[in-house]
């Protein structure tokens, strides 16, 4: 890895300090997608009516001024705009011979399995799961390939099934993979590093051409594409194509230049979705962002008639439309996020991952949100030692009162999770802004009831809110689909659900109060619904307690949550990453910006 290291030594005399250091204010622009974790090296992976974003990590923390990466995280989204948060389903713990340098990954499906491929001290591993989301495990136990300059995997599935695995830095080398995805025939080989092929750069004899790092490697319409990372430091993005898999390639040009708030790495994923193509790249733009403190951001671009790819900036505003309209009647994951500040997420006690932190003033916003012909009721589930809070709800902006305000009882404890409920009163499509009140409780997910819940697709049949809408606790796991050995002891009458079945007998507690928008708002309150156990409630299609209602929209795992995306979040602050030695300007520069809350709305 020595040479990389040089290189981003070198990289310290040459940047001004605007060019590494970048705090941009908060704002409800799109733009970094991700802003509860510093993100980097973004590879998107589009399995069925989901796209999946696998990126790196860059710690909070960074030590010895240089990359600290410890483990690899994964985001969803069905519509470009709001992004859910799966945790970590990968760490270099996983790999049981490797020491650190999570950097990074290219995930990809084939045979209904997921490969997940990394650098990792100074090797390549490749990980499988049944599920995106994981949990990964290292498929071979050793390191599928091993030299410091291989890095940045890409893996590119042909129509012919030959799948290609291309990585490296500062050049270019490729293997053919078997089709177990995890072994290879044959030998590592160079691709041809020519200035036909990549462009030409002077003043380095090492680096004859701009091809750098963090190839992406794919095939649209009979021409192969490998997007990679341009240098001289501060790179930028630029692109050759081929008719075959293996090249010749041919250099086409700069695709994204390198601006202000840009990181002095880049790092490209491409992907085609719901009828549009999409751009990922990181920058450093979220608060006490920096080289090594980096944030993915996504734009939406159109090929030319000749399948080129058009010069692309970064902007804030991001994925201006989104893909589909969000369904809010569903169960939707309080870590579904197009824009939030304050919050963090962590692994849910229920399985998947919950929003915490929660402090007065905090935010979420979620964009296009369908509301259709209305939702009369918001139901919220969360965990609360002691209540006095609540979820303001407001439409399009947080100008004005509130919607509605939901308060947030007392769930008996801190890592008791009850559903509580409120009335609402909202048509139409909105982008909803979930604003916190006093704070001090945890909150895993949200779904609203009405008279707009689509029937057409089935989702409002299974979901079922009436038997989600319970205050009990339960010990089921989250969105398992039946797996609960919970007991219901109340749950509430749906309110509009057309697609009901099964007895209801329950019902709802009302402790009265909140307006809403006019409307009276009813809470359910834990302990207060305590009338005949639910057998099923409304729309029950599947069994189990509240926390087991199988849903669209929610967790991708077909063996539930609860037993996949724990994620294991191995956050320990591992020893020491390769040193550049001593510290450079940017060690200084990056000195004040280390801190904790330090990204988007915090202070
Ligand atoms: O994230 C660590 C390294 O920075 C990646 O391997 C490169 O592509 C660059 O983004």
């Amino acid at each position: 890895m020595m040479m990389t290291i040089l290189k981003y030594r070198s990289l310290i005399a040459a940047l001004p300090l605007g060019a590494v250091l970048t705090v941009t204010a908060t704002s409800w622009a799109d733009n970094p997608i991700v802003q509860t974790n510093y993100t980097a090296d973004p590879a998107p992976m589009v399995v069925g009516d989901t796209v999946y974003l696998c990126t790196s990590h860059d710690e909070d923390v960074t030590l010895d001024n240089f990359f600290t990466m410890n483990d690899w995280r994964v985001y969803s989204s069905k519509d470009m705009v709001n992004w859910t948060d799966h945790g970590s389903p990968l760490s270099y713990h996983s790999f049981s011979w490797a020491s650190g340098k999570a950097w990074a990954p290219h995930c990809v499906e084939r045979d209904g399995k997921f490969y997940f491929y990394v650098p990792v001290s100074d090797s390549i591993g490749v990980a499988v799961a049944d599920s995106p989301i994981g949990p990964f495990e290292d498929a071979i136990g050793e390191p599928l390939v091993s030299n410091y300059q291989y890095i940045d995997p890409s893996v590119f599935i042909d129509d012919d099934g030959q799948a290609y695995l291309y990585f490296g830095n500062p050049r270019l080398w490729h293997v053919a993979l078997n089709d177990d995805m995890i072994s290879f025939t044959g030998q590592v080989e160079q691709i041809e590093n020519t200035t036909q092929s990549f462009g030409q750069r002077s003043g380095d004899a090492d680096r004859p051409t701009l091809y750098e790092e963090g190839p992406w490697f794919y095939e649209r319409n009979d021409q192969y594409y490998m997007i990679f990372a341009m240098g001289p430091l501060p790179e930028r993005i630029g692109y050759a194509t081929s008719s075959a898999p293996l090249g010749p390639w041919t250099y086409r040009g700069v695709i994204m230049e390198n601006q202000s708030g840009h990181a002095f790495t880049n790092h490209a994923g491409v992907v085609d979705f719901k009828g549009k193509s999409y751009f990922f790249y990181h920058t450093q733009e979220l608060p006490g962002g920096g080289g090594y403190k980096r944030s993915v951001a996504v734009e939406e671009f159109s090929y030319g008639a000749d399948g080129s790819i058009p010069t692309i900036s970064k902007t804030a505003e991001g994925v201006s439309e989104s893909a589909e309209p969000l369904n809010p009647f569903v169960r939707v994951e309080a870590e579904t996020i197009a824009w939030e500040q304050g919050i963090e997420t962590e692994p849910c006690s229920e399985g998947g991952m919950n929003v915490t932190e929660i402090s007065d003033g905090d935010t979420i916003k979620v964009e296009a949100v369908e509301f259709g012909a209305g939702a009369d009721s918001f139901s919220y589930r969360v965990a609360a030692a002691s209540g006095g809070g609540a979820i303001e709800l407001y439409l399009d902006g947080e100008d004005g009162d509130p919607v509605a305000t939901c308060a947030v009882e007392s769930s008996g404890g801190a890592d008791t999770w009850v559903t509580q409920q409120c009335a609402v009163n909202i048509t139409g499509a909105h982008d909803l802004l979930l604003r916190f009140t006093g704070g001090g409780f945890d909150f895993d997910w949200w779904q609203f009831a009405g008279p707009g819940e689509p029937t057409t697709d089935g989702a409002g049949g299974a979901t079922g809110t009436g038997s989600t809408t319970t205050t009990t606790t339960t010990t089921g796991s989250d969105g398992g689909g039946g797996a609960s050995t919970s007991t219901d002891t109340g749950a509430t009458a749906s309110t509009g659900n057309p697609q009901t079945s099964g007895s209801n007998t329950g019902s709802v507690g009302t402790t009265g109060g909140a307006t809403v928008g006019g409307a009276t708002a009813a809470s359910a309150t834990t302990g207060a619904a305590t009338s005949a156990a639910s057998t099923g409630g409304s729309g029950a299609a599947t069994s189990g307690g509240p926390g087991d209602a199988t849903v669209t929209g929610g967790d991708p795992s077909s063996s539930g949550k609860g037993s996949s995306d724990d994620g294991g979040c191995a956050c320990a602050v591992a020893g020491p990453s390769s040193s550049p030695g001593g510290l450079g300007l940017l060690s200084l520069m990056l000195l004040g910006t280390t801190r904790r809350r330090s990204r988007a709305g915090r202070s």
